[in-house]
């Protein structure tokens, strides 16, 4: 592993707002780099803004002002709003800037010194979406592939770089080094591409009689710089090259970018870097489009998705966590409110918000909520204690195998398998049964163990959530340092994955967690929701059984099973039913439905559970407050006219009306109803 990591994203044109596709490069690279961080490496982050070129000219036009004036706006909204998405990159780069202009110049003239850039006469139909000419056979019917338009046959004299020289080089170089370009698709693409023999030198120049908006050439002052070969050499000018400290301590780094500029970050720039001498990137990660209703954003078809207005609804970590975990890397994507909300409901209120909250509840009632004082030694482990640890080590070492590995997806899941076995594992262990036998040796250690496990889960959250997780992390009674950064600390990552005792014994811990509200499905879901909730349809029954936890699939499977006169049950069928006491702590009318109450109840866990039950016609919410009632507690949770029921009251109906169930005297919440 090198010591360092340099990672950058596409510099954006300035002629549209920034949206979610710009957004979601830009927080994968700020993810990618605080995890090479959290590794122990020196890291660099580069983005910014692209601002030459016809479209910005055209652009600048339509806004009524001059290109100076547009770009300064517009790169101003993207610098802005990068810190409001938890970005933090080091250096914003502008095309625009005298350092970079200076550097491009530098470049150039290294390359035609060296004899790779001659003067020749050049027809090509010129799209100006693309800024760039297409020969005859790219067209397609005689438009431009990307943008379906007709494009300009222009014929002129120009400067050109003789990218064809250095083609056989790079199709080498792209076959020796197989993640050079990753995911692999892109890789055959380009070697394709390459051997297509339709890659031709590349024209680098823009008579000045055609466009004056760009950076002059060196050694023709008629002529501007063709904008993407002045683009791509942002990825050194924000380095400083030739003789900066950054080109040295951070160059080769590597590049973040969509599928629609594979072309020239993966043949012109690294032909570009050979031609003057210089060493190519390690990796082109590169990915697929966000889509919104099947369809590439744009602002004609109205779909554009304001990336700051989504992370303000439904909160920014959520929204970063969304990002890497709905898109496989490389892949195209669909960006839905329903589908960011079915996945913060799944993987962050139920399975990391609820692990978190019954585990710190339960901290509090157990261990005067602190971390229990207790060695995590071969010798108090027992046999489920050590396949956590096991899973857990190996939980983390996938994790990070495949987070380098660009495939995102597929490692927050690798993560999550330790999020659910510790879910499990509450169930199974039961501490507050340890409590009630008195067995507190025990109790501290899988506490311990879980609060221990919870940390190795935040940290590694860190570079995809960095505010959850340092919320996380201070609820552990481990707060992260106020620089909140890792890098300080050398964290190898074998030694971070394998240690266990890292939690300050004796270190106050929270009382209580709600990191992850569950969310409301927008309303065309709600209908779907309920009509599963109240069992309508197969596929509604079907999907009441398909619950995350193995608490929620043995509910789901009785729920499914329960006949309009129930036939003869098991004993076994009967143990699978978990009743419980459950005192009625607040009850209120649901606002949406006359019959329903909603009733929080203790049931002797960490926090009260909601239940609805249909009894308003019987009682009032007032004269249930306090009442103790019998509890079918472990049904598959249901919404109902829009909020969740964890649960089931259990009443008697007979002719003078319904009676709530209840023991004969006062017990403790929880208590076992056998
Ligand atoms: O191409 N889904 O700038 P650009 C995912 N200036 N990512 C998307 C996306 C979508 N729907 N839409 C845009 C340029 N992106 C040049 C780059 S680099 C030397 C010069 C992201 O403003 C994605 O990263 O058109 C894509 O590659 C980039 O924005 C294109 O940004």
């Amino acid at each position: 592993m090198s010591s360092s990591y340099y990672i950058t994203t596409p510099i954006y044109y300035v002629n549209a707002r920034p949206h979610l596709g710009h957004a979601y490069t830009t927080i994968v690279a700020d993810s990618l780099r605080r995890f090479h961080e959290l590794l122990g490496q020196r890291t660099w982050f580069v983005t910014g803004t692209d601002e030459h070129g016809d479209k910005i000219v055209q652009a600048a036009e339509a806004a009524g002002v001059t290109p100076q004036a547009f770009v300064d706006g517009v790169s101003g909204q993207f610098r802005a709003l990068w810190p409001k998405l938890g970005i933090r990159h080091d250096h914003f780069v502008r095309t625009t800037d005298a350092a970079h202009k200076a550097v491009v110049q530098a470049f150039l003239g290294r390359v035609h010194a060296a004899g790779d850039i001659y003067f020749g006469e050049f027809g090509g139909h010129y799209c100006t979406g693309c800024e760039r000419f297409y020969t005859e056979k790219e067209l397609e019917d005689g438009l431009c592939p990307q943008h379906k338009t007709k494009p300009e046959f222009i014929r002129e004299r120009n400067y050109f770089f003789r990218m064809s020289k250095y083609l056989p080089w790079l199709a080498d170089h792209i076959r020796k080094h197989p993640d050079f370009i990753r995911p692999e698709r892109y890789r055959n693409e380009v070697l394709a591409m390459i051997e297509s023999g339709g890659l031709e030198d590349l024209c680098i120049s823009r008579p000045k009689s055609r466009l004056e908006w760009g950076i002059e050439l060196p050694f023709d002052r008629d002529y501007v710089c063709y904008v993407w070969f002045d683009a791509l050499l942002n990825y050194i000018s924000a380095l400083g090259w030739p003789d900066g400290e950054g080109y040295d301590a951070f160059w080769p780094g590597e590049h973040l970018v969509a599928k629609d500029i594979l072309k020239p970050h993966a043949v012109f720039w690294p032909t570009m870097l050979k031609a003057a001498g210089l060493p190519v990137y390690r990796h082109l990660n590169v990915h697929g489009y966000w889509l919104v209703r099947e369809t590439k954003m744009s602002k004609s078809l109205g779909n554009v998705v304001d990336p700051l207005a989504v992370a303000e609804r439904y909160g920014l970590d959520a929204f970063r966590y969304f990002f890497l975990r709905d898109m496989q890397f490389g892949a195209d994507a669909s960006f839905s409110e329903e589908a960011l909300i079915a996945r913060i409901n799944a993987d962050l209120a139920n399975d990391l918000g609820n692990l978190f909250s019954r585990v710190l509840s339960m901290a509090a009632k157990y261990v005067d909520s602190r971390v229990p004082d207790v060695a995590l030694d071969g010798a108090n482990l027992s046999e489920d204690d050590k396949v956590l640890l096991e899973l857990a080590e190996s939980a983390v070492r996938n994790y990070v195998q495949l987070f380098d590995n660009v495939r995102f997806s597929q490692a927050l899941d690798a993560l999550w398998e330790l999020v659910r076995a510790l879910n499990k594992y509450v169930d199974v262990q039961a501490p507050w049964a340890l409590f009630k036998a008195g067995n507190m040796d025990r109790l501290t250690v899988v506490l311990r163990l879980m609060l221990e496990c919870m940390r190795k889960v935040a940290v590694w959250l860190w570079p995809v959530m960095p505010g959850t997780a340092a919320a996380m992390l201070e609820q552990l009674g481990q707060p992260l340092p106020a620089s909140e950064r890792f890098g300080s600390a050398p964290a190898p990552e074998r030694a971070e994955a394998l240690r266990w005792d890292e939690l300050t014994p004796g270190a106050a811990l929270a009382p209580s967690s709600n990191l992850f509200p569950r969310l409301e499905a927008p309303a065309e879901q709600k209908e779907q929701g309920e009509d599963r909730a109240a069992g309508k349809g197969k596929a509604g029954r079907e999907k009441a059984g398909q619950g995350k936890s193995g608490r929620e699939n043995n509910a789901g499977k009785a729920c499914a099973a329960s006949p309009e006169t129930p036939g003869e049950a098991s004993f076994a069928d009967f143990q699978k039913i978990d009743l419980r006491v459950g005192t009625i702590v607040a009850a209120e009318k649901h606002p949406d439905a006359d019959k329903l109450l909603c009733f929080q109840v203790d049931l002797g866990e960490e926090a009260p559970r909601q239940i609805l039950s249909g009894i308003a016609e019987h009682f009032t919410p007032e004269e249930l407050v306090g009442r103790q009632v019998c509890v079918v507690a472990n049904l598959a949770p249901r919404k109902i006219r829009g909020r969740v029921s964890q649960g089931m009251i259990l009443t008697a109906e007979h002719e003078g009306g319904l009676s709530l169930l209840a023991p004969g005297g006062l017990v403790p919440g929880g208590s076992r109803i056998s």
